[in-house]
This record gives structure tokens, sequence and C-alpha cells, in this order.
């Protein structure tokens, strides 16, 4: 493919074509080249969307809740963009079945773009990969864009952690989760859901939530997050959500813009390192580092070593 389709593709992109959208996506994930040409093609285009992260342990009611907000968003005009990242699954397996079927009430609305990914086989990963596809949904137009992650892995609550806003949902009886909601997620959440209002407990884990909450420290500036109760299935508690997170997003500019600007560090870091390991592929070549891997592995070489040798020889000589 040249580099006059791709150039048509952005364009297409820009005028909110849900097919070029999904191609775009997938040119992404995939890790080609041409995925790398549209970012740079559609970057100054975007950053008028707002990203909102929701994350949280498996089975919370997360996409149930996202299928709401949807409907929130898209009765005020929005189109609404999201982006189901399943982590396990390289292909559609369970889980992005699951998600497709829970927000399948959009399913014919064109003003509604959902797309699953699955951990791309690269360097940057998924962070990387999403980062992305949630620049092309931006740059089509779609805002809000509504990102799922399954708060387990350290890229999936990184990945909510740098969105607009992160959303942790959790649902009664975690009972052993709260320790790892505890050590890992509680810290990133500017708003907490807790799911399923109908079943037993919810109450209780909503008090529970605002002690710790209590006993910490407001993390960014005067913004105490708050906990919300909601059930995902009849849709009570989803306008209590949206206006707590438009509340959030309407703090002052600079709180706003620190955040993204610790996005596009975490994008740029990621970036960095995915090109240093291509250049360093590309000038070493795969046989050689697969022989430093079994040196390695023979321990007549150290790692930190190898990796600074390595560097070295992908500079140009000193003159
Ligand atoms: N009783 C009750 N069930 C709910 C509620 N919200 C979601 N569920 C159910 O809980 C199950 C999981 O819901 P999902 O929305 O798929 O949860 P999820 O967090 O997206 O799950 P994963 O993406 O697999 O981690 C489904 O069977 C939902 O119907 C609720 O408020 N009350
Ligand atoms: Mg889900």
């Amino acid at each position: 493919m040249g580099a006059g389709s791709e150039g048509a593709l952005s364009t297409r992109v820009l005028g909110g074509d849900p097919r070029a959208v999904a191609r775009a996506i997938s040119l992404i994930e995939d890790g080609a080249p041409e995925g790398a040409r549209l970012v740079r093609e559609l970057f100054g285009h975007t950053g008028g969307a707002w990203l909102v992260g929701v994350t949280g342990p498996p089975g919370a009611g997360k996409s149930s809740l996202v299928d709401r907000l949807i409907a929130r968003f898209r009765s005020t005009g929005r189109r609404v963009g999201v982006i189901a990242v399943d982590p396990t699954s390289p292909f559609s397996g369970g889980a992005v079945l699951g998600d497709r079927v829970r927000m399948q009430t959009h399913a014919g609305d064109d003003g509604v773009f959902i797309r699953s990914m699955a951990t791309r086989g690269q360097f940057g990963g998924l962070a990387s990969a999403t980062h992305e596809a949630a620049l092309v949904l931006d740059a089509a137009g779609y805002d809000p864009v509504i990102i799922e992650t399954v708060g387990v892995g350290q890229d999936e609550v990184e990945i909510a952690r740098t969105a607009d806003a992160a959303v942790v949902v959790v649902a009664p009886g975690f009972g052993d989760d709260v320790q790892a909601i505890k050590a890992g997620v509680l810290e990133i959440a500017d708003v907490f859901v807790v799911n399923k209002a109908d079943h037993d407990g919810a109450d209780r884990a909503v008090t529970q939530l605002e002690t710790m909450l209590g006993l910490a420290e407001p993390p960014r500036g005067e913004w105490r997050p708050p906990v919300v109760l909601t059930q995902a299935t009849s849709g009570e508690g989803v306008e209590e959500l949206a206006v707590a997170l438009e509340r959030f997003r309407d703090r002052p500019d600079d709180l706003r813009l620190e955040r993204r600007r610790q996005r596009e560090a975490n994008a740029l870091r990621r970036l960095v390192g995915e090109l240093c390991w291509r250049q360093v592929e590309e000038r070493i070549g795969l046989s050689e580092i697969g022989a430093i891997s079994a040196q390695l592995a023979r321990r007549e070489l150290d790692p930190y070593g190898a990796a600074e040798s390595l560097l070295a020889r992908t500079r140009p000589a000193q003159p």
C-alpha cells in the first residue's frame, strides 16, 4: 500500500468514516509502518476528545455501565467511541464477545464506535496501541472516548490512570479484592463506582470505600473522588456518575493539562524505547541478538553490560 492511500485514509478518518477508523486501528494494532504514518498525520487534529478510562475487577459490570454511559452521552448528541481492552485473548475470545454482547444496545447506531483490542505482540504493547487507537477515534470526532480495561495488569491500570478521567468500578462482595484495590487501583480513581446496588453489601462497600478515601490524603489538589452507587442493569445511578465525571472534567485547566502531559510523557517514553529497540534489531540483527541472549543464559555476559554495548553500537562513532 502506497503513501497516497494512507493520505486518503487519514482524510477519511478525519471525515468520521467508521470503516476508515476500523482500518486505521487495525494498522495500529498490527504495528504496521502505515499505522505510525497515520498517527503522525492525525495527531495535530486530536486533543478535542475527552478520554474516560473505566477499570476494575473482572465482572464488576464495567461493560454494562459503559453501555449506559454511551446512552447518556448519545442523548446529548455526542458521537461516542469505545475501546474495550481485552488483555487475555489475542483473538475473539470470551471476554471480547461478552463486551460486544453487553454493548449490543448501540449496535445499529452509527454515532457509536465500539472496538475491542487485544495485546499487541510488540514492544510498546497494549498501552501504545490503545493510546493510538484513542487518537484515531479523537481525530474522527468521537467525544467522549471511553476506554474499558480490566484493572489487573500494570498496563491496564496505566491506561485508565492516564485518561482524562479514571473511573474505578467495583461490585459488593469483592472481599479479597479490597487489598488488591487498595494496593494498586484505589489511588487512580477520580470517580469510584460501586455497581450492583441490588446485591447484598452494596451500601457497606460504599461506606468501606468512603472510609478508605477519607483516610487517604486527597491525591490531586482539592478533588476527593466521590463514590457513586449504581445498578448498571437498571440504569440507576448512571446520571449521578455522568454528573460526577462532568464535575471532574470541569476542573481548572492546569490540572487537566497536567494529566495530559503525563499521558504524553508515558507515550513518548514507550515510543523512544520501541524505536531504540528497532534500531538495535536493524543494526545488530536478530541472529546476533539471539547469540547474545544465549550468552546471557550461560551467564557469560551480564544484562546491563549487554544492553549498554548494544546501545553503544547503534550510536554513530565519535569523531
Ligand atoms: N445484578 C446485577 N448484575 C449486574 C449489574 N451490572 C452488571 N451485571 C451483570 O454482571 C455480569 C458482568 O457484567 P459486565 O458488564 O460484563 O462486567 P465487566 O466488568 O465488563 O466484565 P469483564 O469485562 O469480563 O471484566 C453480567 O452478567 C451483567 O449482566 C448490576 O447492577 N446488577
Ligand atoms: Mg467488560
